[in-house]
């Protein structure tokens, strides 16, 4: 029998929480080699490109708070095109590449250059330990068991922004997180992920996504990075104009756009849910349509979400945030299915970008 349309993604998506086991233990069972990176580190730098300078905007919030230790992300090209913007005034830095394949041109640019540049170490977190990146990298985290064979990334970011967050909760020195029970969350994620991802693939059958001509994606502090994927996702998958905001900045020009086929999608923190609720409610007001995914919901929620997603998880907002992407990825998938795209064969785009070498330039 021929292969169904959209096959390798939906499995990626719908696997994603085996894969976050098998990250689990690679990086429970090399754990003090993985610390070893972070001695005598003052910054750390996150770097990628596409869903991975997403995920490195991700990484590099959760990072500095739970770590205390300054972390940013960059675009790749960032590093070799403006280093000074990224590098100067830094000591002891170290600049880690997130790159399922490890082949993007621009990613093995930027590891080159710090190599030959800036006398900081390097670390690659992806799926090919023998891969241009990888190889180039000092140290190397290799997550080979989250393959994928679908183009668009669903369960290789998931799984290594898990590997992150893991690192984060070991290295922890926030004395507000309790970092042996943030680590315990993190390591029972698969078991919500599982009940959620189904709980999802239902509730998404009744939201009529067809409707849908524009979809935004709102979230701040450990959402925004999940918020900024959640709109790459909807646009590689469903060909659909997708923008992203820190949640209060849609205000200040985006809701402009708002009309009822305008989805816009609230992932809600816990710190700022007073004001992201009132935010919604002028959403509403202005005739918007309405997505919220929250932990709990409660009368003024369910007042200006037309649709709610619960995680229900009682896991603190710093070790969830991985829970609500698979409901975006099954958003986008059904939105292109419900627009005959074959998601397998995403238009214009493949596992990785290879750039022809341009001559005379950095
Ligand atoms: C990065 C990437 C993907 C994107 C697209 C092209 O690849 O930009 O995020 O979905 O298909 O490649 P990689 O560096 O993670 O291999």
């Amino acid at each position: 029998m021929g292969k169904q349309k959209g096959e390798f993604t939906i499995n990626a998506i719908l696997n994603q929480p085996d894969t976050w086991k098998s990250t689990i233990n690679i990086v429970e069972n090399n754990k003090k080699d993985i610390l070893s990176c972070f001695e005598d580190i003052d910054h750390v730098i996150f770097t990628g490109c596409g869903s991975n300078y997403y995920m490195s905007l991700a990484s590099a919030s959760h990072f500095q708070y739970l770590t205390w230790i300054p972390s940013r992300g960059v675009p790749a090209s960032e590093i070799y095109l403006n280093p000074d913007t990224v590098f100067k005034g830094l000591k002891n830095v170290l600049v880690i590449s997130l790159s399922r394949s490890g082949e993007t041109t621009e990613v093995v640019k930027a590891i080159d250059f710090v190599n030959n540049n800036t006398g900081f170490k390097t670390l690659y977190i992806g799926c090919y330990p023998e891969s241009m990146a990888a190889r180039s990298c000092f140290y190397k985290i290799p997550l080979t068991g989250a393959r994928e064979k679908s183009v668009v990334t669903t369960k290789s970011y998931t799984s290594m922004f898990l590997a992150v967050q893991l690192i984060a909760g070991h290295l922890c020195r926030n004395k507000e997180i309790h970092s042996d029970k943030y680590l315990e969350e993190l390591r029972h994620l698969p078991e919500p992920g599982k009940k959620l991802i189904d709980k999802y693939d239902r509730a998404l059958k009744s939201l009529c996504y067809e409707k849908f001509v524009h979809f935004v994606f709102l979230g701040s502090g450990p959402f925004y990075g999940i918020a900024c994927e959640s709109m790459l996702k909807m646009k590689e998958m469903a060909l659909v104009p997708s923008d992203a905001f820190h949640f209060l900045e849609f205000r200040h020009g985006p809701k402009s756009i708002l009309s009822k086929d305008v989805l816009v999608t609230g992932f809600l923190s816990d710190t700022g849910a007073p004001y992201e609720i009132d935010l919604t409610e002028e959403i509403k007001r202005l005739g918007g349509s309405t997505l919220i995914i929250c932990e709990k919901g409660g009368a003024e929620i369910n007042a200006c979400a037309d649709v709610l997603f619960e995680t229900g998880t009682n896991i603190s907002e710093y070790a969830r945030s991985i829970l609500y992407l698979p409901a975006i990825q099954l958003l986008a998938y059904n939105k292109a299915l419900s627009k005959g795209i074959d998601v397998d064969v995403p238009k214009n785009l493949t596992h990785y970008v290879s750039l022809p070498e341009i001559n005379n330039v950095p």
